[in-house]
């Protein structure tokens, strides 16, 4: 029922490496998410589990929320251990990176990669990947590294050896990636890799807990200010736009993550089809966009923002004031606007009530 969607040259190849490597580092880009932990942590139990000696080590502290998966205390930060973290990159002979596509996404730790002579993977699933190991394994029509993940350890008949603990890892990706399977899923049968997840006894519901329900008193009360102060609906335009200003940061004492879900929420107004949430960083603004149906928010982030993303997904980044960057935004609406209508007149036929 699990197709195989993977190139069976890939499968061979990386069943050759596995083979062959003993001391692995699993690695995945600066401030971590679930996707990026689970990917790495879940294939560092498996190969523990075959006798490797795999560690995780990652450019930075990992979040709390997800202090509850299995092996997240031994994961090395490279910025709280930089000696030891070059230490294990220098013993590697193999080096797996997770959920990243580009070398820069590593920032602090992209140089410790000139110090290991290890073969190098990559496992993702981000567009366009550059070209900076010797086994490219790049899916983006998967929902989440870890949906990659489950499908390679399936071909290489890994999935009865696969522990409770690697199974919590990788069902915790997919279930970040794509909130709980209600965005991203492209591949149906990625329903039956849950299923075959939850058959190991993976806790769904303290994941789903830890990773997207849990929120401080704070942050709370952040999210509620934001959509009470700080939200403004744009009718004839079928957008949203939520900002928080540094200052607004700071009274609610935010912290990573505080934020996360914002701009969905402003997705959820009735008639809306797309939204940007702007926060306030300490030297640029950082824009998160959202749409429904065909509108394309990667198209406005690389046009007005320097960035890009999916369709329906998308992020950049604005030098300057955050009031200049909300300005920017919603003086380009009109551009957008037969983009917007294209968009809700196909929503409107699949049956949206958009009003
Ligand atoms: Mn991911």
């Amino acid at each position: 029922m699990i197709e195989n969607l993977l190139k069976e040259s890939q499968v061979k190849e990386l069943r050759r490496m596995l083979e062959q490597c003993s001391r692995v580092v699993l690695t995945c880009h600066v401030r971590p998410d679930g996707d990026a932990i689970g990917s790495t942590l879940g294939l560092a139990h498996v190969l523990n589990s075959l006798g490797k000696q795999a560690r995780v080590v990652v450019p930075d502290q990992p979040p709390k929320n997800l202090a509850f998966l299995p092996g997240y205390d031994d994961i090395v930060p490279v910025s709280k251990y930089p000696e030891y973290g070059a230490r294990l990159m220098k013993e590697a002979d193999l080096l797996i990176a997770c959920d990243f596509n580009v070398l820069k996404r590593q920032d602090e730790m992209a140089p410790l990669w000139e110090l290991t002579s290890a073969r190098k993977i990559m496992i993702d699933h981000h567009e366009g990947p550059d070209n900076f190991t010797d086994l490219q394994i790049s899916y983006p029509d998967m929902s989440s590294t870890c949906e990659l993940v489950f499908r390679l350890l399936a071909a290489l008949g890994l999935y009865e050896t696969m522990s409770l603990e690697a199974a919590t890892c990788i069902c915790t990706g997919i279930i970040t990636d794509t909130r709980n399977l209600t965005v991203n899923t492209k591949h149906l049968d990625l329903y039956y890799i849950m299923v075959a997840l939850l058959k190991k006894g993976v806790p769904k519901r303290l994941i789903l807990k830890e990773t997207l329900e849990i929120k401080s008193a704070d942050a709370m009360r952040l999210n509620a200010y934001a959509l009470y102060e700080r939200l403004k609906v744009y009718r004839d335009h079928r957008a949203a736009v939520v900002y928080l200003t540094k200052e607004d940061l700071a009274k609610f004492k935010y912290e990573r993550g505080d934020t996360e879900g914002l701009v969905n929420q402003a997705l959820e107004l009735r008639g809306v089809i797309y939204a940007a949430f702007l926060r306030e960083d300490a030297n640029s603004v950082k824009v998160s966009m959202r749409s429904l149906g065909s509108f394309p928010v990667n198209k406005m982030c690389a046009e007005l923002f320097d960035g890009g993303g999916h369709k329906q997904a998308a992020g950049g980044e604005y030098k300057g004031d955050i009031m200049d960057a909300v300005k920017r935004l919603v003086d380009n609406m009109p551009r957008y606007d037969e983009l917007m209508k294209q968009a809700a007149d196909r929503l409107k036929e699949e049956g949206y009530m958009l009003n």
